[in-house]
């Protein structure tokens, strides 16, 4: 069942009847615009002016639930909040499994150093029509080394061709990528990064969440959690960073104190961003596969109103929320619900004075919800977070808004945000401090309330069928 690499999954992906290939697709737009239109993986291949073989696929793990269990090596039925559960069960379970290095791979199939270095012999897509250039980096992960601790993290950040050896890559503050660069930097150091552009869903996924590195557990542990074995690694030469001995393209390169570029604009998950000045990647080696393949996501089908799909809730994104609050000692958790980092729900079975509130403030705050978040509602546990509409109907029940509700502020937030002034979502590099703030909305029924009031109209089904036996006919035309 476990996949070794991208390509193995690709032929699972292809088993299960989700994928599409198709052949002579541009960079330029075309490719970005089939992303949005179907929920499948796509494989390009023979794009103009690209020699055969040079290959991208879109839509590696979203939004199919069924490529994400593939990805994670996982097996169920489960859907909503019952998936979140096992989900998070899953997370609670981790085995931290650290990547073996190795001295050979495919990776090392071709490397490119010095004037034989160019970003740009990978398909590269333009995604929207205001985008301010091609992106190289969007299911990726970029790997750094803590000066302090030795350890490796990686996190997804999206990377623009600035020219054929700069790439501009956006870090919001705050990241741990974000807080590693800075350390370098005070020391006047330049920081080794390496990009994974063509990547192993397992490592997609660890590297978008949030991870406490309690214990010192890192992205690759998680990682190889995932895949079930340790991720073979091989050492980058100009880095000394660990490899992935079966990526598909590997930038080795580092981020120079100072060195700024003007970078976007992107249509981001919260809409079209603002061009921005972003860190740049000084790129010193390129690795690739023979036939390599560029892993690509569009954030942007995410951005539209949700019409008549109605607010679709995430029951992975809920799953790594949910486990950090019971890592933080939040009992009778039943249920969450991820409506994007700006709506989240939580159902509990409200037990004492106060815990509704605990539940609620932990989600807003905990490390995987803490970043750009908006609402967080807490429902009682016969409220499912997966429906939307009983959520709000708890809140016009049961939350009396001067008691219900807190607002925090001064909460870790980014130029992203697409709530906050045009002056932050522009700030310069250095970045001005850009905060947002949180409203809490406790919708439990307050423990005092006595249980035995009633306030849920209830019919005698009794009633309901003598009636119906006796004038169903006329009212419904049958008994
Ligand atoms: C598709 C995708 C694109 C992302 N792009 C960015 C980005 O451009 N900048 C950013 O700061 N975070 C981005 N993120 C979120 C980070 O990857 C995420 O916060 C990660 O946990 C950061 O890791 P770190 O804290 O270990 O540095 C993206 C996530 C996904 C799934
Ligand atoms: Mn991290």
């Amino acid at each position: 069942m476990a996949y070794r690499d991208l390509r193995e999954y690709i032929d699972q992906v292809d088993k299960i009847g989700e994928l599409k290939r198709l052949d002579g697709v541009s960079w330029d737009l075309e490719a970005g615009a089939i992303a949005s239109m179907t929920p499948d993986a796509v494989l390009f291949d023979n794009f103009p002016g690209y020699p055969a073989g040079h290959r991208m696929l879109i839509n590696i793990d979203r939004p199919s639930i069924r490529r994400w269990f593939l990805a994670v090596n996982m097996s169920t039925q489960a859907k909503g909040n019952a998936l979140a559960t096992e989900w998070k069960d899953r997370l609670l379970n981790l085995k931290p499994t650290p990547p073996k290095w190795v001295s050979h791979g495919p990776i090392l199939e071709n490397v490119h150093e010095g004037n034989d270095v160019n970003v740009l012999e990978f398909p590269a897509p333009k995604i929207h029509p205001d985008d301010g250039g091609r992106y190289l980096g969007t299911a990726d992960v970029m790997i750094t080394r803590d000066p302090t601790t030795g350890k490796e993290n990686f996190g997804t950040f999206r990377m623009q061709v600035h020219e054929p050896a700069t790439l501009g890559v956006y870090i919001c503050h705050g990241k741990d990528t974000a807080l590693i660069l800075e350390e370098y930097h005070k020391q006047g150091k330049s920081c080794p990064v390496v990009a994974i552009v063509g990547i192993d869903p397992a490592m997609f996924i660890a590297g978008r969440c949030h991870l406490p590195h309690c214990a010192g557990v890192t992205e690759y542990d998680l990682a190889g959690y995932f895949k079930q074995e340790s991720i073979e690694v091989v050492k980058g030469e100009f880095t000394g960073l660990p490899i992935p001995a079966r990526a598909e393209i590997a930038i080795e390169g580092e981020i120079v104190p100072g060195d700024v570029m003007t970078e976007g604009p992107f249509g981001e998950w919260t809409g079209y961003s603002e061009p921005r000045e972003s860190h740049v990647i000084r790129v010193k080696r390129v690795l690739h596969r023979n036939d390599p393949i560029l892993t690509v996501v569009s954030p942007s089908p995410r951005t539209r109103p949700p019409g008549d799909k109605g607010l679709v809730a995430n029951p992975f994104e809920a799953g790594f929320i949910w486990e950090q609050l019971e890592r933080a000692g939040i009992r009778r958790i039943k249920g969450v619900a991820y409506y994007s980092r700006f709506l989240l729900v939580i159902s509990i079975k409200n037990s004492y004075a106060g815990h509704a509130r605990q539940a609620g403030h932990v989600a807003t705050q905990c490390h995987a919800g803490a970043f750009m978040g908006k609402y967080t509602i807490v429902v009682d546990e016969d409220i499912d977070p997966y429906k939307i509409q009983d959520v709000l109907w708890a809140v016009m029940r049961r939350a009396d808004p001067q008691r219900a509700i807190d607002i925090v502020r001064y909460c870790w937030s980014d130029r992203m945000d697409s709530a906050i002034s045009y002056e932050e979502k522009t700030s310069p590099v250095p970045i001005l401090p850009v905060y947002n703030s949180r409203c809490v909305i406790d919708a439990c029924k307050p423990v005092e309330w006595d249980p035995k009031l009633k306030r849920n109209v209830e019919y005698d089904p009794e009633m309901h069928k003598r009636v119906r036996e006796k004038w169903g006919e006329v009212l419904f035309g049958k008994k």
